[in-house]
This record gives C-alpha cells, structure tokens and sequence, in this order.
C-alpha cells in the first residue's frame, strides 16, 4: 500500500501536472517569461508569504507538542523568505509595498486562514504540506528544464535547496503519520483539501500569467 502522501498527489495527478508545469513555469525556465507577468507572480507571492506567517502560527498553535519545534523552525524560514523577496525587488526596482491582493491571492489566503482556523489539525496540515509540495515540485521542474541563469535565480534556489526539501520530506512523512490515526471520513476530508489546494495553485499561475483584476468599484 502507498503511503498517504503518495496517494493524495496520484489522486490529485491530471491538477498536480499543471500546478508542476504551468506556462508561467515553463517561460521561467526558457528565459522568456515577460518581466511584468514575473513582477505580478512576485508581488502576490510576498503578499501570499506574508500571510502564510499567521497561518503556519496558528498550526503551530494547535499543533501536537512534538511538532511545535519544526514547526517552528519553518515559522522563522518564512521571514528569510521574505528577505528575498525584498532583495530582488531592490536588485530589480520592483514595487513590494501599495500593493494589493488581486482576487485569487486573496481566496487563497482566506481558504488557508479559514482552514486553520475551522478546521481539524490534520485537515489544516494537508493544507500546508500540498502549498509547500507544490513549491517544491514546481520549482524543480523549472531548474531541471532551465538552459541558463535566469535573473530570477534566487527563487529557483529557494524552493530547491535541500533544506526545503527536506523539510517538505518531513511534511510529508508527518502527514502520513498523522492520517493513520484518523478515521476514513477525515481521510477523505484531506482528500479533498489537498485537491482544493493543489486547483488554489494552478489559480495562482494563471492569475500571474493572464493578470486579473477587481471589478471596478461602484460609483
Ligand atoms: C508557496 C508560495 C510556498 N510561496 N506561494 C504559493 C502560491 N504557494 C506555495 O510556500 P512558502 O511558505 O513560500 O514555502
């Protein structure tokens, strides 16, 4: 029998190939992805980021004692996160600050707040280890399919380096630790967050590629 983990990503599949190798990823890796669709990814993903803080805290709140330290740990590589982000909006004059969520950052942020708040700890948890998995999976793609440098090279190395995927190992392995002990409807429940999440990031591609917008305020 495969592990939990295992199962929920070949359930996910025909999603999971698109969140790993979206347009906007495979125009990373060629080099010609055009600078304005890379800003909009980079400015919703250090919003997104920033608010994946209080998520991860309130897991970490409700989390079993034994996972409060790792936890905790992958609460802090948050902020470093957030220094590069910072790094290469000075090194590429990209606007961080004034900027507001366009529609999908802002669901997905919500259901990611929602979930840690409403939901069991093992549901929430899902969440987290299908956001954190499809980072890894999708910035692989991109580094195994680049030719060259691409001036965004720190992102890449970001979500490859093998701190990150050991951490997204552990997610991993903790998840399937944790669905043991529950009952097959809360199985299911996972199932389905973990879906969920994986259509949240192919949103998140397309939002960066196609661009979106508010509907305009009313007069
Ligand atoms: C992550 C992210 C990875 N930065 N943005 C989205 C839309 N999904 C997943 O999470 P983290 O916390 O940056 O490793």
């Amino acid at each position: 029998m495969s592990a939990f983990h295992e199962e929920l990503l070949h359930h996910a599949e025909p999603v999971w190939k698109i969140v790993r190798e979206h347009q906007f990823l495979a125009e990373t890796a060629a080099g010609t992805i055009p600078r304005e669709v890379f800003v909009r990814w980079m400015q919703q993903d250090y919003l997104f980021v920033r608010e994946a803080i209080p998520f991860l805290a309130i897991l970490l709140a409700r989390a079993p004692t034994a996972l409060r330290r790792p936890l905790g740990e992958a609460l802090a590589a948050l902020s470093r996160e957030l220094e590069v982000f910072e790094r290469l909006a000075r090194e590429h004059q990209v606007a961080l600050e004034g900027v507001g969520m366009l529609p999908t950052c802002h669901a997905y942020v919500q259901f990611l707040l929602a979930t840690a708040y409403g939901r069991s700890f093992p549901e929430a948890f899902t969440v987290l280890y299908a956001a954190e998995k499809a980072y890894l999976d999708a910035w692989t793609w991109v580094k195994e399919k680049q030719q060259a440098t691409s001036p965004w090279q720190a992102f890449i190395e970001q979500w490859t380096s093998p701190a990150f995927r050991e951490y997204v190992q552990w997610l991993g392995q903790t998840l399937d630790a944790l669905a043991e002990g529950t009952s097959e409807t809360m199985r299911a429940a996972m199932r389905e967050l973990f879906l969920l999440t994986a259509q949240y990031e192919v949103r998140f591609w397309d939002m960066a590629w196609e661009g979106e917008r508010w509907p305009e305020a009313l007069p």
